[in-house]
């Protein structure tokens, strides 16, 4: 084994050094370095080919942060949106960032996604969109949002985690409104920073395509405000090279996974998720659950203090963090009780089984202590 691989919760890994450093040289000499270079075309592509539906539209950009705020505003929305309190704080940030006020509806115990039941409780007159997250790649309840989608709710899913998933054989990617996914150096598609956002609407792909561009339209014309939200086109190299491994990332993955899942159930006092019917997982993360936040940190520490780098995705919760502290009182039981014993172990394509087994232990050590 070898033990020299970092046991981190994510590790990018290029494989291909020396043909990434030649496409780098080339992009250099090229001095096309952005604004919508080819290779920010090239991966655009590529993606809308994977996605295999021509009605689709992929539009690049910066991050998934301010691809989702992009997508927000070019909505032109006023009002709320019902959103999780268990993800990343960038999904929530996008929506205030969009001038709209985020509303918190509890998760789903199986999935950790929206809870449909909970939307319902939350949905008013001015609740204008919805953005739910696909939580580890696991998908969310797509006939539900469509519903809503139908009433005119808008429907922005966060796909943060879940390029390269299918939900009855249906790539990601397809879903609602728009899908804004995110090509950040810890994910399984890594641009360095970068995100994607896909949608059938032509109108709104072009509008979040100027938008990213500032609003220019030509030389001389500016339609709407927008901002600089451009991928590079260095990112766009490192996002191609690892978009081209999607399917390897993804069968490497599964391999870990299934070691995982071969040797958890032998540890007590450990749950690993359930796999989710309908659903090829892009195994992105490998969370797991302990029986309270006692365990879950003293878990989280032994590791750590054997090198092995566990993440606490997703605590606190959203409404708990400074900026939403005191707008937000209601509670989440469900994503409460995930946030305090939820721990995403090591997952990524340079590890091997032997690494699964030397974290096993551990972690069977740890908490027979
Ligand atoms: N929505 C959701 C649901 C998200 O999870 C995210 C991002 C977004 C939206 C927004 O997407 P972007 O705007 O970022 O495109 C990380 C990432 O920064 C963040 O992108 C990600 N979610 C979040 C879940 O995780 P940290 O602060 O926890 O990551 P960090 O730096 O501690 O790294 C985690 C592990 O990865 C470390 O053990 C080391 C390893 N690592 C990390 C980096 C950055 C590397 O080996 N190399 C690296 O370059 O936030």
């Amino acid at each position: 084994m070898t033990d020299e691989i970092p046991l981190t919760t994510a590790l990018p890994h290029f494989p291909d050094q020396a043909q990434l450093l030649e496409e780098i040289r080339s992009v250099l000499e090229s001095r096309m370095l952005t604004n919508r270079g080819p290779q920010v075309l090239q991966l655009e592509k590529e993606v809308g080919h994977f996605l295999d539906n021509p009605k689709l539209s992929v539009v690049s950009c910066a991050n998934a942060t301010v691809g989702a705020e992009l997508v927000l505003r070019a909505m032109n929305l006023k009002g709320k949106v019902i959103t999780t309190p268990f993800t990343f704080v960038a999904t929530v940030h996008a929506i205030v960032n969009a001038g709209l006020e985020p509303v918190f509806a509890d998760i789903d115990p199986e999935t950790y996604c929206l809870s449909p039941k909970s939307v319902e409780e939350k949905l008013a007159k001015d609740i204008v969109a919805v953005s739910p997250v696909h939580v580890y790649g696991n998908i969310c309840d797509i006939d539900y949002f469509e519903g809503l989608r139908k009433k005119g709710i808008r429907v922005v899913y966060d796909s943060a985690h879940a390029l390269g998933a299918k939900h009855k054989g249906k790539a990601v990617g397809a879903f609602g409104d728009a899908e804004v996914f995110s090509l950040h150096a810890t994910k399984i598609v890594n641009a360095c920073e970068g995100g994607l956002i896909v949608t059938h609407d032509q109108d709104l792909a072009k509008k979040i395509s100027l938008m990213t561009n500032f609003g220019f339209s030509g030389e001389t014309s500016i339609e709407l405000v927008g901002t600089n939200a451009k991928m590079s086109e260095i990112h766009a190299v490192f996002g191609l090279h690892s978009f081209r491994r999607l399917a390897d990332s993804i069968a490497a993955r599964r391999k870990v996974e299934n070691r995982y899942r071969a040797l958890l159930p032998g540890i007590s006092d450990i749950k690993i998720m359930a796999k989710q019917k309908h659903v090829d997982s892009n195994a992105q993360y490998l969370p797991v659950f302990l029986p309270n936040e006692t365990l879950r940190d003293k878990l989280y520490d032994g590791l750590k203090a054997q090198q092995i780098f566990a993440r606490k995705y997703f605590f606190p919760l959203v409404p708990h963090f400074a900026p939403y502290r005191d707008r937000y009182r209601d509670r989440f039981p469900v994503a409460e009780a995930a946030a305090k014993t939820v721990l995403c172990l090591p997952i990524h394509t340079l590890m091997q089984e032997a690494h699964v087994d030397k974290i096993c232990e551990n972690i069977s050590r740890i908490l027979k202590q």
